[in-house]
Formats: C-alpha cells, sequence, structure tokens
C-alpha cells in the first residue's frame, strides 16, 4: 500500500440503492468516504436487468426512499409496478437530485478486502490494482447480483449470441425473424417469455422446472391516487416499517392482502372455487394453513393446476407447465403479465427438459436427448448466486487472515445479517439473517443503512475505534434464523429454491434470509443498539 492511499472512514462497495443511500447518510456525519461500483453508472439491480419485461413485483410507490418528504413529492410513478426503465429512471433522479455520482468511483470492481490488525483498517484492492484505505467498510453488493450461468456441457462452443438476462445489453435486443432459445423459468424467464415471443420467429423455452406464477394485476396509476399517495407517505412509510414484508400495500388491500381470513381446509370445494372466482387466482396463497400444512398447500396447488389446463390450449404444453412435487411459497413469488397465454402463440415452443433432458450446448444450439435445436441467441434466464455470491466472490479476508469463503463454507453466519465475527468494522447490507430479499427491499435498505449510521456515529460519539459480531451472539441469531424457518414451505425438504441456495452446485443447503418479519426485526435492531451494541464487542 503506498503511503499516499489516504485512510477514509469509510469504503462503500457497491452503488446499486443500497450504496446511494449510504452516501446521503455518511454526508450527514460529515465523514470521509467513497463509494466503488464496477458498473458505469447508478442503479445497480435496475442498472443490469434491462430485459424485455422487467419490472417491480412490489406496488412501487413502496419500492422507493422514505428518508426525504421532498424526494417523495418529486416523483410521479406511472405505473403501480413500474418497468425496469421507470425505476432506472428513479434511481437516476435521485443520483441527480443528491449528486452523488461525484463520492462514486464507477468502473471499479472490488476484487479483495483485508483487514489490516495493525492499525485497525481495511485495505480494499480494485481490479485494477487501485488500493483504499478504510476504518469501516460496508459490503452494498447486492443480493442478486451475481448472474449463475450453469456449467452445462459445450457452454462456451455456441457461437451464436448469448445473453443474460442480469446482464442485458443497454440498446435494445432486435430478435425479429430470429430462432430464440431461453434457458430457464424463473422470475426473468416469466417476465421476458411474453416480450420476446411478440417478435421472435420461434421462441424455445428450455423449462426444468414448472414454476407458480400469479397474475401480476399491474395497471397505470391515475392522477388522483398519485395525489392521494403524496398525502400519506408518512402513514404509509409507517405501516411498512412496522409490517411483515415491508408493505403497506397501500391502494390494493382486497387484490394483494396477505391472509385470508380462514384456512383453506376449513372450506368445501365450491366455496373454495367461489373464492377463487371472486377474488383471483393470487387468492389462493393467501389463506393462512396453505403456508404451513403440506396438506392444504396441495388443495391449493390442485387449484393453481386447473388454472393451466383452462388458460393454455395446448394439453401436452399445458400438463408440462404443471408445477409438481413441491409446494406454493416454497420460492420468492413469481408474478406475470400473461405467462400462460404466451403458449398459446405458435411461435412459442415449450421444451419439457423432465422430459427431454438438456444434454449439451454445440455451436448451433441446443441438443437435449430428443433433438436439436438450432439457436441464433441463447437467453440465460438462470438467476444469481444469490444472498452470499457478491460477497464471497471478493476475496475478504478479517482477522488472523480467515477468509470469509472459508468460514462460509457450511453456510453463511453473520450477526443479524449486519456483521459477521472475525471481520470487525465490515458491515453488510441486507446480509443473510436479515428480512432482505423477504421484504421490500428498499424498505429493509434503509433501516440497514440507519443502522450502520447510527452505530458509526455511536462509536465516534464515544471515542471507540471497532465493533465487531460476538461469536456467541452470531452464534445465537443463526439457530433463531434456523427456527423461524423451520416449519414454514420456506425450508420444506421438496423446496430447491435459491433462498436455500441449491441453485448453485456446492453450495450448502441453508435457508439465508430472516423469515420473522420486517418490524419485528427492526424493533429487535433497535433494541440491540439502544442497549450499547449488546453482542456486539466495541474497542
Ligand atoms: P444491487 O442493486 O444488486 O447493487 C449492488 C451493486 O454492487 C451493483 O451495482 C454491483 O455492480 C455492485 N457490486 C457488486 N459486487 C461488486 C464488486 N466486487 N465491486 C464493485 N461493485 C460491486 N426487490 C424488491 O424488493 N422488489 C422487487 O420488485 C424486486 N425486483 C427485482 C427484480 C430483479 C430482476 C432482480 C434481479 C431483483 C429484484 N429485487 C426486488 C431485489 C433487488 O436486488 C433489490 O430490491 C435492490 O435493488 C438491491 O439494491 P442493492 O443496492 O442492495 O443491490
Ligand atoms: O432466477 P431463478 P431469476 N438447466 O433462480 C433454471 C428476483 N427477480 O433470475 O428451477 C436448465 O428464480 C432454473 O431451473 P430450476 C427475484 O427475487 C425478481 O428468474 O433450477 N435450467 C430456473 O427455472 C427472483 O426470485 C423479479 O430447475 C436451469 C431458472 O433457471 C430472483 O431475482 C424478476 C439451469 C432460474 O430461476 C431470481 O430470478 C426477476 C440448468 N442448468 C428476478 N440452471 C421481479 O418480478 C438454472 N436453470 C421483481
Amino acid at each position: 500500500m503506498s503511503d499516499q492511499t489516504k485512510m477514509l472512514d469509510v469504503v462503500v462497495v457497491g452503488a446499486g440503492f443500497s450504496g446511494m443511500y449510504l452516501i446521503i447518510k455518511l454526508r450527514e456525519l460529515g465523514m470521509t468516504y467513497t463509494v466503488l461500483e464496477q458498473g458505469d453508472d447508478v442503479g445497480g439491480t435496475w442498472y443490469w436487468n434491462r430485459y424485455p419485461g422487467a419490472r417491480c413485483d412490489i406496488p412501487t410507490i413502496e419500492y422507493s426512499y422514505s428518508f426525504d418528504d421532498e424526494l417523495e413529492q418529486s416523483w410521479d410513478w406511472q405505473e403501480l409496478m413500474a418497468a425496469q426503465p421507470e425505476i432506472l429512471g428513479y434511481a437516476n433522479h435521485v443520483a441527480d437530485r443528491y449528486d452523488l455520482r461525484e463520492d462514486i468511483r464507477f468502473n471499479t470492481a472490488v476484487v479483495s478486502a483485508e483487514y489490516q490488525e495493525d492499525g485497525s483498517f481495511w485495505k480494499v484492492v480494485a481490479a485494477s490494482g487501485e488500493e483504499f484505505a478504510s476504518r469501516f467498510l460496508v459490503m452494498a453488493t447486492g443480493c442478486l447480483s451475481v448472474p449463475n450461468w450453469p456449467d452445462i456441457p459445450g457452454r462456451d462452443d455456441y457461437q451464436g449470441r448469448v445473453i443474460h438476462t442480469g446482464l442485458w445489453p443497454h440498446e435494445p435486443v432486435d430478435f425479429s425473424g430470429l430462432k430464440v432459445g431461453i434457458v430457464g423459468t424463473g422470475s426473468s424467464a416469466v417476465q421476458s417469455i411474453p416480450e420476446i415471443a411478440q417478435t421472435a420467429e420461434t421462441l424455445y423455452v428450455f423449462q426444468r422446472t414448472p414454476v407458480y406464477t400469479f397474475p401480476a394485476g399491474n395497471h397505470e396509476l391515475t392522477d388522483e391516487f398519485r395525489q392521494d399517495i403524496k398525502t400519506r407517505y408518512a402513514d404509509i412509510r409507517e405501516m411498512q416499517r412496522s409490517s411483515m414484508a415491508g408493505m403497506a400495500l397501500y391502494g390494493v388491500m382486497g387484490r394483494l392482502q396477505d391472509i385470508a381470513d380462514v384456512n383453506i381446509k376449513d372450506l368445501s370445494d365450491a366455496e373454495r372455487r367461489e373464492r377463487l372466482a371472486e377474488e383471483g387466482l393470487p387468492s389462493i396463497r393467501r389463506y393462512p394453513d396453505v403456508m404451513v400444512d403440506l396438506e392444504a398447500n396441495e388443495i391449493a396447488c390442485e387449484l393453481y393446476r386447473e388454472y393451466i389446463r383452462e388458460v393454455v390450449e395446448d394439453e401436452d404444453a399445458a400438463e408440462s407447465l404443471l408445477p409438481l412435487g413441491y409446494p406454493i411459497g416454497c420460492k420468492r413469488q413469481v408474478i406475470d403479465i400473461g405467462y400462460y397465454e404466451a403458449f398459446n402463440q405458435d411461435n412459442v415452443c415449450l421444451v419439457d427438459l423432465r422430459k427431454e433432458a438438456l444434454q449439451n450446448i454445440n455451436q448451433a444450439g441446443i441438443q437435449t436427448t430428443a433433438q436439436q435445436y438450432d439457436l441464433d441467441v441463447l437467453v440465460y434466464a438462470t438467476g444469481f448466486d444469490a444472498m452470499t455470491g457478491a460477497l464471497t466472490a471478493v476475496d475478504i479476508r478479517g482477522r488472523d487472515g480467515l477468509a470469509l469463503k472459508e468460514k462460509w463454507q457450511d453456510g453463511p453466519r453473520s450477526y443479524l445479517g449486519l456483521q459477521v465475527a472475525g471481520f470487525p468494522n465490515m458491515f453488510t447490507v441486507t446480509g443473510p439473517g436479515s428480512p432482505s430479499v423477504l421484504s421490500n427491499m428498499i424498505c429493509s435498505i434503509e433501516q440497514h443503512c440507519d443502522w450502520i449510521a447510527d452505530g458509526l456515529e455511536y462509536l465516534r460519539a464515544n471515542e471507540l475505534q471497532t465493533i465487531e459480531a460476538k461469536e456467541g451472539s452470531e452464534d445465537a441469531w443463526v439457530k433463531h434464523v434456523n427456527e423461524v424457518a423451520d416449519g414454514t414451505m420456506l425450508t420444506t425438504p421438496s423446496c430447491a429454491s435459491w433462498y436455500l441456495g441449491v441453485n448453485i452446485p456446492g453450495k450448502p443447503r441453508v435457508f439465508m434470509p430472516y423469515v420473522g418479519g420486517v418490524g419485528a426485526y427492526r424493533d429487535h435492531c433497535a433494541a440491540i443498539a439502544a442497549e450499547g451494541y449488546k453482542g456486539f464487542e466495541l474497542g
């Protein structure tokens, strides 16, 4: 490290909504800092995921910052669940409004971060070799920011165009007249398939596991609604902060309402169908027992399968699209606009990999056990190395040279999803062990960044240099995280979700986010701070 390297108070890695808000907080504290971002602009998720159809799956008026009334008043959301360009536009609006870019070093990928016990600081190294030194390190690197490229034999032999939904080009991709293959049927595929199908000559959908997906119910917002919201933001934010999932669902109650007043098992078949007809497909996942009782869940699944058979005209395609063998609610909810309807188009062809396995990729396309599919474009909608991927991709070393990757080889361990024992003065935003991906992320991001900033202020006010999670408190928290997830659909043995890490070969099957709810978690974090950062070693 050169003698000239300036010692900063904080290095932040990542300039998505987390890193952007941290700038606001660090400015308030008057600290010295820099934000390092591998991309060339702000927005994180919404900067990278530009695939057609990408949009929010929760009401976007709530998927927005709450820290400044004037910011809330300055932005008009156009749709209930905004599409990617609108959300990226919002991120740019925030960056412009607060001149955030001046504090961000773009095109700077961090490759390592090592805690220097002699001097108690972090040495952070970028891919360019540039070095940074800071007392605190905040990893705002995102939970869904490392695309998963499955290791399919022959993957690199393919000669056509390859695109990952999570690394979509900035310029529009024209699929007209092209044979397109898409691998995967998770959220990204479900959103992009109806859009790509509009122009592709043929769209082959390579499906390994059929998905449960529910109609989005998206619509444009009226001026009246926007004006109403602007008078109610304060109440809405309060409701979000004390809720289970960081959402007040203002103006959409009844349609997106979380819990029904009755168990599905307590209704007759006729009553279930009546409710389904009245309230629509999303209602089947709102019965309290559906989320905790596999028998009740199977009743809902059967109603779901009937719905597919009604919508999809081709009987073979409909049968192939039926999710079987795992419950509704074990994976991240998927919502769609015209997903099943797309399979009624002549140019959309479902390739059921349960019937014809994907053998290999070759120069021309994809070979299954049944036939060769020649493709002009191959789209990977194969997801992410979620929650831990961006953290373990950086060579992070704490006390005694302990590598985070090593510490987490049997699954992530963290106190509150905010700090890892053995890694002093390092914080993770929406890390494993926090509500994170089970919540409205912006609500959780703000809570984490506020908590971190308050912690930094507390250390300064008390002339303390270091904060580090204690091993014992980390153990107790990990145990608690597991206990609350046990018995829910999220951890049921038949579930193969990225919440459990099973989408990445070799990743241990460990449930990563905290299911105890945003409100309860928030109170817990606040109580810990109020008790002088109980469970943390301050030095
Ligand atoms: P990110 O937005 O992922 O930003 C992290 C940044 O860190 C990235 O810009 C990345 O380039 C950078 N970075 C990572 N590693 C390094 C490194 N080593 N060096 C330098 N820079 C690095 N959440 C919701 O609550 N509601 C939704 O509707 C919703 N929709 C989503 C749709 C998609 C397609 C995806 C992929 C995710 C969605 N999410 C949603 C989750 C979303 O990730 C969060 O809401 C939120 O945007 C995360 O912000 P972040 O700043 O924490 O992380
Ligand atoms: O990724 P996924 P995603 N051969 O992991 C398949 C957020 N998000 O990008 O299930 C064949 O869900 C895999 O099949 P299987 C949201 O949190 C939100 O779609 O493993 N197929 C699966 O079908 C979401 O949950 C929105 O059998 C292979 C798919 O690829 C998260 O991001 C929109 C394969 C991956 O699905 C990730 O979603 C988009 C292989 N070798 C994303 N490997 C909103 O709507 C993988 N697959 C807000």
